[in-house]
C-alpha cells in the first residue's frame, strides 16, 4: 500500500506517474515537527537491529546508518565517506526490521536525511522547504516494498541490447585516428569491444550538437566505419550552451527565451567547458521539446547512443562570483600576518564552482511563471535526460538508443539510465561500485554502472582486473577515465590475455544478464539485491555488504582489495562456487552453507550458482551481434538434479516488448 501525504503546493516533479490522491489520514510512523529554523522535521526512532536501504547514488555502505545525507545533486568529484551529496537526489528510504517501510520524500529541493548520524537510533528527514509530498510504502517485505515503490515511478529505461557489450570511454580520444586506434588494438587482441565514447573534445569548441571538421572529417562516414567494425560511438552532451553568434542552438535559444534566466529576465550566464553558457530551459516543456529535437543531427549520422554530463548543472564560474572573488583580492592584505587570513585566500578561488549564491540567482519560467533554481535544483538533469527521452520516443520510434546521465532525480529512470560520475582508481571506490548498485535499482535506475577502473587517479593492472570482475555484472560496462591519467584501455598494461578472459566470460553472461536486466525492467524488481533481500530471516546475510545477488541465479563475491589471493565468502545457503579463468570453469563444487575461503587468482572470477537455480553460457564472442544464444551451456546448483531457467529473449532493439519469447532452459 503506497500514501500519499501532501505538504503545501509542491512543484510537480512527476516522478510518481499516477495521480495519487493525498492520504487524510494521520502521518504513520512518523513523527512530524517544527525546527526552529522554521523548517519541517519527520522523524522517527530506529531499533538496533533497523536496517536503512535507499538514496541510490551515494558514500558509504548498502546500510547508510550512521552517516547524514543531503540531496542536493553536485559535481563533486571526490566521493569520499564523509561527503554527504553526489550527483543524484534519489530520496527513497527503506526501513528494514521492527518494522518494514518505504519513504519517498518526493521533494526538488535539498533534503537532508540524518540517518542515525546525531543520534544513532534516530532518523530524521528535513526538506529545506515547506512544498513537497512524502509517500510511505507499505508490503510484506523488503522486495514488495521496493516493487510497489517501482510500480508507481514507472518502468524503468530500456537499454539496446548492444550497451551490453563491453565500451571503452577516455577524456578524450581526440581524433578519429585515435578511435581507430584504440578500436584496433581491441581487435588485435580479440578483447570485445562495442562501443567507445566521444567525451567533449569531439566537438567544435565545446559547442552541442557539433562535431570538429579539423578532428572528424566526414563524420557520418566515420560512424559507419565504425558500424562495419560493429563499434558504436557514443558522443557526450553537455547542458551549457556556448554563447556565440552564429551559433544555431544559442540564436535559437536566445530568441524563443528557452534559457534560464536571472531575476531581471536576461538570460542566466555560468561558465563551462565552452566559456560562457547559457542553460536551457529543460524544466519548461517547450524548451525541454526544442532541445530534444536537436539531438536529430547526430542521429542522422548513424549516432545511437549519447551521455548527458554537466546537468547538475556544473558551473565552473559566474560573472558575478569572479566580480565577488577579484573585489575579496582587491581588499586583501597580502601584508598582513594571520594565517587564517592566508586559508581563507587560497578558498576563494576554489570556492568560484557551483556555489549556492548561483543557483539562487538563476530562475526557470514555467507556464509564464518565475521559479527559483535552487527550489527545483534537483530536476535539472533529470529534465535534460528527459528532453532527449522523449525525443528520442518520436525520432527514433521503434529503435532503442542508448541513453544515461550524470545527474538524475527519480523519474530520470523512465528515460534514461546512469554512471556514477568521477570515482577515482582506488580499491574503496571498487567497493562503494558494489554497494552502490542495489541501491540504485531501488530506486529504478537499473541501466547504470561506474567507470570501471576509475575515472580520476592512475589505474593499476590489478585493481582494473578487479574492477572488471565486478564490472562483468553491471549492465553499463564501461573503461573511462580522466584527462591527464595513464591509459587505462585493457591493452595498456601488457599481457592481455588476463583481460580476454574476463571479457570473454562477460560475453558468455549475457544472455543470462540481459534476461535478468529485462526481467527487472519490465516487472519492477531489482538486478542487484541485498543478502538481505532474499534472506530476511539470516542475520549474517543481512549485515553482508560485500557480496550481491544477480538476478535469480547468481550471487557474487567480488574481491576488492589488493595483493588479495581471494576472499572470505559467506554463504546463506548451499551454493555451487564456480571459478572462471579464460572465461572457462576451472573449478565447481557445491560449498554448504557458511563461511569459506575462497581462492581466486587476478584473472580468475569467482561466482556462486543459488541452490536449486541454472546459470545459462553462451559461447563466447568478440561483439554481441555475433552472439550464437541456440547453443548453451547450463550450469546447474546440482547437476543430478533436473532444473529450470527462463530465459528472456527478445530482439534487443526493437521497442515493443511484447514481442518478446521466454526460451525454458532445462537440464537434466
Ligand atoms: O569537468 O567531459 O563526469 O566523465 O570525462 C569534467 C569531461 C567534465 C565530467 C564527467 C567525465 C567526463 C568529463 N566531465
Amino acid at each position: 500500500m503506497l500514501r500519499k501525504f501532501l505538504y503545501g503546493s509542491p512543484f510537480p516533479t512527476e516522478a510518481v506517474i499516477n495521480d495519487v490522491p493525498a492520504c487524510r489520514e494521520a502521518l504513520p510512523y512518523l513523527a512530524k515537527a517544527l525546527q526552529k529554523d522554521g523548517k519541517i522535521v519527520f522523524s522517527c526512532t530506529m531499533s538496533s537491529d533497523d536496517i536503512v536501504y535507499g538514496l541510490g547514488e551515494a558514500v558509504r555502505g548498502i546500510n547508510k546508518r550512521g552517516h547524514i545525507y543531503e540531496s542536493f545533486n553536485s559535481d563533486d568529484p571526490y566521493h569520499t565517506e564523509d561527503k554527504r551529496s553526489l550527483y543524484g537526489a534519489h530520496n527513497f528510504l527503506l526501513l528494514s526490521g521492527k518494522q518494514t517501510f518505504g519513504i519517498f520524500v518526493d521533494c526538488p529541493a535539498a533534503v537532508t536525511f540524518d540517518i542515525g548520524y546525531t543520534d544513532y537510533d534516530m532518523l530524521r528527514i528535513t526538506p529545506s522547504v515547506s512544498d513537497f509530498a512524502l509517500y510511505i510504502i507499505d508490503g510484506s517485505d523488503c522486495k514488495d516494498i521496493v516493487r510497489q515503490f517501482r510500480h508507481a515511478i514507472g518502468q524503468s529505461y530500456i537499454a539496446p541490447k548492444w550497451a551490453f557489450g563491453f565500451q571503452q570511454s577516455r577524456w578524450s580520444y581526440y581524433t578519429a585516428d585515435d578511435v581507430r586506434q584504440v578500436v584496433n588494438s581491441y581487435r588485435k587482441h580479440h578483447i570485445p569491444l562495442e562501443a567507445v565514447y566521444l567525451d567533449i573534445d569531439y566537438m567544435e569548441a565545446y559547442k552541442d550538437f557539433t562535431v570538429s571538421h579539423e578532428r572528424f572529417p566526414d563524420f557520418p562516414q566515420f560512424v559507419e566505419e565504425m558500424k562495419q567494425q560493429q563499434i558504436h560511438l557514443v558522443p557526450i552532451i553537455d547542458a551549457g550552451v556556448k554563447i556565440e553568434d552564429g551559433y544555431d542552438i544559442y540564436e535559437e535559444g536566445k530568441q524563443l527565451g528557452y534559457f534560464c534566466k536571472k531575476k531581471d529576465g536576461t538570460d542566466f550566464v555560468a561558465g563551462v567547458w565552452p566559456g560562457r553558457t547559457h542553460f536551457p530551459d529543460f524544466l519548461n516543456p517547450q524548451a525541454r521539446r526544442w532541445f530534444g529535437k536537436k539531438y536529430e543531427v547526430l542521429l542522422q549520422d548513424g549516432i545511437d547512443g549519447f551521455w548527458n554530463d554537466m546537468n547538475e548543472p556544473a558551473m565552473f564560474y559566474t560573472d558575478e562570483g569572479i566580480a565577488e572573488t577579484v573585489e575579496y583580492l582587491q581588499s586583501f592584505d597580502f601584508a598582513c600576518n594571520d594565517s587564517n587570513k592566508f586559508f581563507e585566500l587560497s578558498g576563494k578561488a576554489g570556492g568560484l564552482a557551483n556555489r549556492q549564491k548561483d543557483y539562487e540567482a538563476m530562475y526557470h519560467t514555467i507556464n509564464g511563471q518565475s521559479i527559483c533554481h535552487k527550489e527545483v535544483h534537483n530536476l535539472f538533469g533529470y529534465q535534460m535526460t528527459r528532453s532527449a527521452g522523449e525525443a528520442f520516443d518520436e525520432l527514433s520510434p521503434d529503435k532503442r538508443i542508448l541513453l544515461f546521465s550524470r545527474s538524475s532525480y527519480i523519474g530520470m529512470h523512465r528515460y534514461g539510465g546512469i554512471w556514477t560520475g568521477d570515482n577515482q582508481s582506488w580499491w574503496s571506490h571498487l567497493l562503494l561500485n558494489i554497494k552502490m548498485m542495489p541501491s540504485l535499482n531501488m530506486c529504478g535506475f537499473i541501466y547504470c554502472g561506474a567507470d570501471l577502473g576509475g575515472f580520476g587517479t592512475n589505474c593499476t593492472r590489478d585493481l582494473l582486473l578487479r574492477w572488471l570482475a565486478f564490472g562483468i555484472f553491471t549492465p553499463l560496462m564501461r573503461n573511462h577515465s580522466a584527462f591527464g591519467t595513464r591509459s587505462q584501455e585493457c591493452y595498456s598494461f601488457g599481457d592481455t590475455a588476463d583481460f580476454k578472459g574476463i571479457i570473454d566470460l562477460r560475453y558468455r553472461l549475457i544472455p543470462y544478464l540481459y534476461s535478468e536486466y529485462m526481467k527487472a525492467c519490465l516487472n519492477d524488481e531489482m538486478l542487484f539485491r541485498p543478502l538481505g533481500f532474499d534472506y530476511p530471516d539470516d542475520d549474517i546475510a543481512r549485515r553482508t555488504e560485500d557480496q550481491l545477488l544477480v538476478g535469480e541465479s547468481v550471487m557474487t563475491a567480488p574481491v576488492y582489495e589488493p595483493n588479495a589471493v581471494g576472499r572470505f565468502v559467506y554463504l546463506p545457503e548451499d551454493m555451487r562456487f564456480v571459478l572462471f579463468r579464460n572465461a572457462e570453469v576451472v573449478h565447481s563444487e557445491i560449498l554448504p552453507k557458511g563461511t569459506h575461503y575462497i581462492h581466486a587468482a587476478l584473472n580468475e572470477v569467482p561466482l556462486f550458482i543459488r541452490m536449486n537455480h541454472l546459470l545459462p553460457l553462451c559461447p563466447a564472442a568478440e561483439s554481441t551481434a555475433d552472439l550464437q544464444e541456440d547453443c548453451f551451456t547450463l550450469l546447474p546448483f546440482d547437476d543430478t538434479k533436473q532444473t529450470v531457467y527462463e530465459l528472456y529473449t527478445d530482439d534487443g532493439i526493437t521497442k515493443d516488448y511484447s514481442r518478446h519469447r521466454i526460451l525454458r532452459l532445462c537440464h537434466e
